[in-house]
């Protein structure tokens, strides 16, 4: 992105959350994908990020917003939810409908049409926040599901910007799309953006196809990833831009002395045994629990490896008030449990499990420590923890077992082993060979995966969406001539 246009991010939540008590509040990190890949973006170009604080209205919010700003090369713009609106576009719309549903999971879907309401007035709260800060041109680029009705409603109240929408999460196969009873609605909105962005040629296709299903009369051109869209009378870019990390600054912070002694603790701490390690938010679609269970298979199936292997399972807590995160971290925990009480020996524990974020410093730490990283998602956008992982190996050593179902694996197949994470016998196979595997082939596999992040590492994913995404200069002519209500 140039220098001279004004970027404005929108998510669903702003990089911090707030705290708040009676008198004061606090800000803590939001964490998640998303925000660690935004980050050091808009700390490279400056600008402005829209999101909600994680709180109601408290009158201290915006001062502590702006003294955290202050310290920073961008803004914060708040937008405040009631419980009422966090309940019906966040907990309901947002993660009972939108996020099963393009995992590929409708039956846990619950298709409420008052969470459906609430989805559309929040949406149009979130536009009233971008216009508070609009109006110097520029591009606002707009992140995730939680927000598929901004464009929309920007252009209702007369927005001129570029408007962009990146889709972090997978775009389901349209026989499960169709299923959510307000489809059109959600594509019409979608193609009021100029560009939008996916994680997968997968997710593109599936996007393409779900817009011929259900919007009759959108017109397709082009070909392979980029192609070009028209609905009525707009026409939109669509394109394939995979999300990534900053590479050399994660590398560089791997290298670091901090690290290094905080590797070699854990890896006392784990008496000298290889690694297994495995990193998420506590989400059903990280297949958490049947990655448990293919150790445990593991460690039946092969007694040389009782006493020799350590997994160790960092789960960051997630959605924690909703009852199916509630019961999936009991389920974890029991199955860490019986792990432990089956196998354990005196001096070994085999699952060493931790239900809390660590530091950067730690994470990182756990990334060197591993000889073998195991993530396998059951449906994931991208998986960045996949990409930190091989980044952080300067040393050229360890393996990644990768789920085919991670966007991740369109990128890492040449250096990953890649498998289906419902083989659960087959991921113990892979573990062991992993554990196996020459330190020749390790480099080579290491290698192609690193080359591959750095080559194409954040700053060149949004580089490239900003810049194929720019609309033509008669389009902004067209836009700027059209009445408001006419617009796009
Ligand atoms: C969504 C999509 C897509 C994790 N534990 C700790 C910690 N993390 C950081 C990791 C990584 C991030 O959280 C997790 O990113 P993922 O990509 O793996 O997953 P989601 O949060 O589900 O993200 C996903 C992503 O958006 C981006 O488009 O890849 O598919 O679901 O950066 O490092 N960070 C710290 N402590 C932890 O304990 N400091």
């Amino acid at each position: 992105m140039s220098t001279s246009d004004c970027l404005i991010v929108v998510s669903n939540r702003l990089p911090v959350t707030v705290r708040t008590t009676a008198s004061d509040c606090s800000l803590e990190w939001s964490g998640g994908g998303l925000v660690s890949a935004l980050t050091p973006v808009l700390r490279e170009t400056g600008g402005c990020w829209v999101g909600w604080t994680g709180t109601d209205y408290h009158e201290t919010v915006a001062e502590s917003l702006d003294r955290w700003s202050s310290q920073q090369n961008y803004s914060l713009e708040p937008v405040f939810l009631t419980p009422a609106e966090e309940a019906s576009y966040y907990e309901g719309f947002s993660n009972e409908i939108i996020w099963p549903l393009f995992h590929g999971l409708p039956s846990r879907c619950q298709f409420d049409s008052t969470y459906w309401a609430g989805y559309r007035a929040v949406n149009a709260k979130f536009a009233d926040g971008v216009e508070r800060v609009a109006g110097n041109g520029g591009f606002i680029w707009v992140h995730d599901y939680h927000l598929m009705m901004l464009a929309e409603n920007l252009r209702a109240r007369g927005v001129i910007e570029r408007l962009a929408y990146f889709h972090h999460i997978p775009f389901p196969a349209p026989d499960t799309f169709e299923t959510l009873p307000w489809r059109s609605e959600v594509l019409r909105a979608l193609m009021r953006f100029d560009s939008l962005g996916f994680q997968t040629p997968r997710d593109r296709r599936n996007f393409v196809e779900s817009l011929h299903r259900c919007l009759p009369g959108v017109q397709v051109s082009g070909v392979g990833e980029r192609l070009r869209v028209r609905f009525e009378d707009h026409w939109s870019n669509i394109g394939t831009y995979p999300i990534s990390i900053d590479y050399s600054a994660l590398s560089a912070e791997a290298s670091g002395p901090d690290v290094t002694t905080e590797a070699e603790k854990i890896r006392q701490g784990c008496s000298g045994t290889a690694i297994i390690l495995g990193v998420d938010r506590l989400d059903y679609t990280k297949g958490i629990p049947e990655r448990l269970i293919a150790f445990q298979t593991l460690l039946r199936s092969d007694p040389e490896v009782r006493g020799r292997v350590t997994m160790i399972q960092l789960v960051v807590p997630s959605r924690e008030h909703i009852q199916e995160y509630i019961e999936l971290r009991r389920r974890i925990e029991r199955l860490v449990s019986n792990i432990n009480g089956e196998y354990s020996s005196p001096g070994w524990v085999p699952v060493h499990y931790f239900y809390r974020a660590v530091s950067r410093t730690e994470l990182l730490a756990f990334y060197r420590a591993a000889q073998v990283a195991l993530i396998t998602p059951l449906k994931d956008g991208m998986n960045l923890v996949a990409k930190e992982f091989c980044a952080s190996r300067i040393d050229n050593r360890g393996v990644l077992v990768l789920s085919e179902f991670a966007g991740a694996a369109a990128e890492l197949r040449n250096g990953a082993l890649l498998v289906n994470p419902h083989d659960t016998e087959k991921v113990a196979e892979l573990v062991a060979s992993a554990l196996r595997m020459t330190e020749s082939e390790q480099r080579i596999r290491m290698e192609l995966m690193r080359r591959q992040i750095e080559s194409y590492d954040v700053f060149r994913w949004s580089e490239s969406f900003n810049i194929e995404s720019k609309p033509s200069p008669s389009l902004i002519q067209d836009l700027r001539a059209a009445p408001a209500h006419m617009s796009h």
